[in-house]
This record gives C-alpha cells, sequence and structure tokens, in this order.
C-alpha cells in the first residue's frame, strides 16, 4: 500500500489506457487476425446480437455473420485497411430484431478490428451539405481564434443537440481554459474555467494526438471484457488506441460523474502536431450518437484545427496594431510642453489601455500615480527602490517578482508580473506595467472534495489534490510578457527621453 505522500500526479500518467482488454457495452467487438483473418478475440457480450458466443466465434470468419454480398465489401476494403476507421452498414444473417448494424473496421497491432454499432435512430440527417458549406464560410471569415471557436462550438452543438459543447484551449504549462461554449440556456456557464494539466494525463493527450476522437455514449456502464482475455501468444491485452469501443479510464469515469455528465464526446484540436485544446461535448443524460454524424463533427474539428494557425497569427497582429495605435497617441501627448506625468495618467488611451495588465503606475518627481490594480503606494515605494538597488538596464521585466525579490511577496496578487521603464539617471523615475497572478486570474472549475481513489491498488490524485498541486507550480506568477511588448516600452521610453532632452535644451537656451 502506498502512503499519502507517495501520491504524485504522474501515477495518472502510468495508467495503460491503451489496453485496458475491456469495452463500453453499445457495441460489439471482433478481432481478426490480419493474416489468417480468422476471429481470435470478441467481447463477452456478442451473443444477445449476433445469436453466437465467443467459443463458436472463436477461429471462424466474418462468413458466419455475412452474406456474400456483405463479405464482398470487406474483402475489397481488407488490404486498405490502416489504422483510420472504415465504415460498412450492414444486415446481419441470423439476427432476430434490429439486424442492421454499422461495422467499423480498422487495422492496428497485428489484427483488423470490427466493431460493430447499432443503427442509432432515425432523423439524425448528418450529411445538411448546405448547413456544412455555410458552416466553413464562417469558419474562414472569423476574425480571431475566439470567434472560430464560437463558431464551431455552435455548430456542433447544432448538429448533434449535446447540452453543452465546450471548447477548451491548454496553455503552455498544459492547464486548460474553456473559451468558447455553446450550451443549454438553463445551465451554468463554464465560460472561462481553468482545469490543471493533471486532469488529461500525458499518455491520454499522447493517444488523441493519433485518435481524433473520443465517444462515451454512456458513462455509468459497466466494462465489458474480451474473451479470451489474452489472444494466444500474447502478453497484453490488444492495443486500442483506434478503437471507438474502448473502455476508458474508471479515474475519468469518476471525474465524468463529478462533473454531472452522463455523456460525452470529446475531438481533438491539433495545430501544427501539437494538442491545441478540444472540443469537448457533455449530456446530462445518456446519449448516443451516429457514428456518421461523429464523423461530421471530427470533420469540423479537423477544418478548425487547420485554421488555429491563420487565426492565431491574425490575433496577434491586431493586438500588436492595438499597442502601436497607443504608443503613436502617446507619443502625441507627451510633447515638449507638456507635463508629461498629467498627460499619461489622465488622457485616453492612457498607460494602462497600452498592454495587456492589471494596472501602471507612474513614479515621477517624488510622487506616485497609480492606474487600474496597483500595489499600494508604500508598496510602490518599495519595489521602486528594489529596482534602483537591483536593476541596471533601461528596461526591466519579470512574469515572477516574488521568485526574484521575495520581500515582494506582498504584491504578488497585482504585481506578479512587472514591466519598468527607467525615466532617468535619477533613482526612482520610472513607468511600470503589473500584470496580476495567474492564481489570482484563474477561476478554478471548482469540484467535490474526494479522497484518493483507489484503482487495481494504486492510489491516484482526487482532482481537488491536482488543482493544489498546479496552483503551486503557477503561485507568484504572472503571464510573461512578450518581446514586442518590451519593444513598444523601451520605444516610449525613448520618446520620453527625447522630449525631456529637447525640453532641456530649450530651457537653456532660454537662460543663455
Ligand atoms: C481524460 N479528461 C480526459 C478527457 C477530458 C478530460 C476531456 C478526454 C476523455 C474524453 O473524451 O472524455 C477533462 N473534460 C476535461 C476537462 C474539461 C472537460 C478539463 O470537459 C473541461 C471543460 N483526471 C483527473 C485526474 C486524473 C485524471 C486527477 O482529473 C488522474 C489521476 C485522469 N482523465 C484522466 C484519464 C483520462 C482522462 C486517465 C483518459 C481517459 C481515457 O481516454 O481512457
Amino acid at each position: 500500500n502506498l502512503l499519502a505522500s507517495d501520491i504524485t500526479l504522474t501515477n495518472c500518467d502510468r495508467e495503460p489506457i491503451h489496453i485496458p482488454g475491456l469495452i463500453q457495452p453499445y457495441g460489439f467487438l471482433l478481432c481478426l487476425d490480419e493474416h489468417t483473418r480468422r476471429i481470435v478475440q470478441t467481447s463477452a457480450n456478442v451473443e444477445p446480437v449476433l445469436g453466437l458466443a465467443p467459443p463458436a466465434l472463436l477461429g471462424a470468419g466474418l462468413e458466419l455473420l455475412l452474406d456474400a454480398a456483405y463479405l464482398a465489401e470487406v474483402d475489397a476494403l481488407w488490404p486498405t485497411l490502416t489504422e483510420t476507421a472504415r465504415l460498412l452498414g450492414v444486415r446481419l444473417t441470423g439476427v432476430a430484431g434490429q439486424p442492421f448494424y454499422k461495422l467499423i473496421l480498422h487495422r492496428h497491432d497485428g489484427l483488423v478490428w470490427v466493431e460493430g454499432e447499432p443503427v442509432a435512430e432515425a432523423g439524425n440527417n448528418a450529411f445538411d451539405l448546405p448547413a456544412l458549406n455555410l458552416t466553413m464560410g464562417q469558419l474562414l471569415a472569423a476574425d480571431s481564434v475566439l470567434e472560430c471557436c464560437q463558431i464551431a462550438a455552435e455548430q456542433v452543438q447544432a448538429l448533434t443537440g449535446f447540452d453543452r459543447v465546450a471548447i477548451y484551449r491548454f496553455a503552455p504549462d498544459d492547464s486548460g481554459e474553456v473559451i468558447a461554449e455553446a450550451i443549454r440556456p438553463d445551465l451554468a456557464p463554464w465560460l472561462g474555467l481553468r482545469y490543471p494539466a493533471s486532469d488529461i494525463p500525458r499518455q491520454a493527450r499522447a493517444m488523441y494526438l493519433k485518435n481524433w476522437l473520443r465517444f462515451i455514449p454512456d458513462a455509468r456502464y459497466q466494462p465489458v471484457p474480451l474473451v479470451p482475455t489474452l489472444r494466444p501468444g500474447a502478453s497484453r491485452p490488444p492495443d486500442m488506441t483506434y478503437a471507438v469501443l474502448r473502455s476508458v479510464s474508471p479515474i475519468h469515469l469518476e471525474y465524468l460523474h463529478n462533473l454531472g455528465s452522463a455523456a460525452t464526446m470529446t475531438i481533438s484540436l491539433i495545430r501544427e502536431g501539437a494538442l491545441w485544446g478540444m472540443i469537448t461535448c457533455h449530456h446530462e443524460t445518456p446519449r448516443l450518437v451516429s457514428y456518421e454524424l461523429r464523423e461530421l463533427c471530427q470533420f469540423i474539428g479537423k477544418t478548425l484545427s487547420m485554421l488555429l494557425r491563420s487565426k492565431e497569427q491574425q490575433d496577434e497582429q491586431s493586438y500588436r496594431q492595438h499597442v502601436r495605435e497607443h504608443q503613436a497617441r502617446l507619443f502625441e501627448l507627451v510633447t515638449v510642453d507638456s507635463s508629461f506625468t498629467t498627460e499619461l495618467a489622465h488622457y485616453t488611451p492612457t498607460l494602462l489601455d497600452m498592454f495587456r495588465c492589471g494596472g501602471a503606475a507612474i513614479c515621477y518627481g517624488g510622487e506616485i500615480t497609480r492606474l487600474g490594480q496597483t500595489p499600494d503606494e508604500p508598496q510602490i515605494a518599495a519595489l521602486v527602490a528594489w529596482l534602483d538597488a537591483h536593476n541596471r538596464q533601461p528596461i526591466f521585466h519579470t512574469d515572477s517578482y516574488p521568485r526574484l525579490n521575495p520581500a515582494g511577496r506582498d504584491i504578488r496578487e497585482t504585481a506578479s508580473g512587472i514591466l519598468a521603464i527607467s525615466l532617468s539617471q535619477a533613482p526612482g523615475e520610472y513607468i511600470l506595467w503589473f500584470r496580476p497572478e495567474q492564481v489570482q486570474t484563474v477561476t478554478w472549475a471548482g469540484r467535490h472534495e474526494k479522497p484518493v481513489t483507489l484503482a487495481d491498488g494504486q492510489v491516484f490524485l482526487s482532482p481537488r489534490q491536482s488543482f493544489e498541486a498546479w496552483k503551486q507550480l503557477v503561485e507568484e506568477t504572472a503571464a510573461p510578457w512578450q518581446s514586442f511588448e518590451l519593444e513598444a516600452a523601451a520605444a516610449v521610453r525613448q520618446h520620453i527621453s527625447d522630449v525631456r532632452l529637447k525640453r532641456f535644451q530649450a530651457l537653456e537656451q532660454h537662460a543663455t
């Protein structure tokens, strides 16, 4: 037994979710040897659907289930099969009641996987081409990442009818934030909520790069084992990375239970080979979404993925433009005749609007002028004294002031991030911009406080603990300053210095 002190987030990373040896019960699975084309494993739940128990199927081929026309289709597909799924609608021989099934076929791990799903109820007409065409047009025309994500969320919700469709974006530290969503009007929004990196462990992220879609139509399911557990000669269960019926981690099922979610569908958003985020769909009651509709949603996910880079560039361009415009406006305000502290502080746009920051301050002539959310005056005075003593550079920046100066911990809420330009050789003269501590700006998605979860004797962190661990990582840090922000600050400093020089020269001329 592990002690509480042994619990680490890496426990989650070690769960072998690709080889559970179990499937979800809404369909059935047959694994065929890719060479002999004989069934080597089946899911234990085949009998009610196929009229045959596993022992009757093992060693046989698909001719037991399909008539000649369907068999010919499978034969034609067989050599072309890869990890990418192919669909075959079939009528199963000898099955009473609902005989129509969709067979989803792919090849992986030496096997050809045949996953059978009952045909979902009619009414879900997946191929509304004009609607899809309209969506594509809107996605292309969107001006920003957020707008693009909002359109995608609304479309996926309209197509599938999920209670909630959220777009979840990862930060560089792998935590994530809900940046767009479409929800049933009576539900509480998740927009802006942040979740720790450990909610989606590393091996799951790696798998979601290979397989674009996960589907759990009923999160309260009883998993169904494979028969036999291991195929002859195998030392581990087969690799279900690409199997849609793969039974998911029990920890994740508990997580869904805590979220109040009975059905989910998740689509990867991949930007230049890296997992950028996910489209996550939730429903309060079980929900079966047809294969075709899932494919259509995947199509939207892939389209969004392709557009991310250009929309991000668009976002960056417009922020740069914003900074440039404010810089130019400040230049106009700070002229030879002005008392520049008044101009900088009181006219709009103010210093505060120039950058994405929480607050700003001008320290000049023994006075401190504060804008927005800032430390108080004595705290700023202490910061300025520290800068005078420790910083020789005209431009100073940090995304973690308390880590540079532990005595500065008291201002971490408003000023974990600092960008400072010195205004003169004289001590104490600065313009400062402040960024708040990330933990302060983050709204955590609160969940039930839970004890550690035991799964097969392993100890896992509960979601609440994983948040605490993440919080420790980002404590006393702010969003980093970008290089073009530093350049813009340097230009403001240069301009003020030029103006003051001119003013000084004018005064000298006047005196002589
Ligand atoms: C998987 N966790 C996931 C997945 C999501 C999330 C989207 C992918 C599986 C799926 O398709 O449902 C998390 N879902 C979220 C988040 C939002 C959301 C953040 O909708 C926000 C909007 N989870 C934990 C902890 C562990 C953990 C502490 O919170 C580990 C101890 C594990 N999460 C975990 C595992 C998986 C997972 C193991 C993989 C499930 C699988 O595919 O088998």
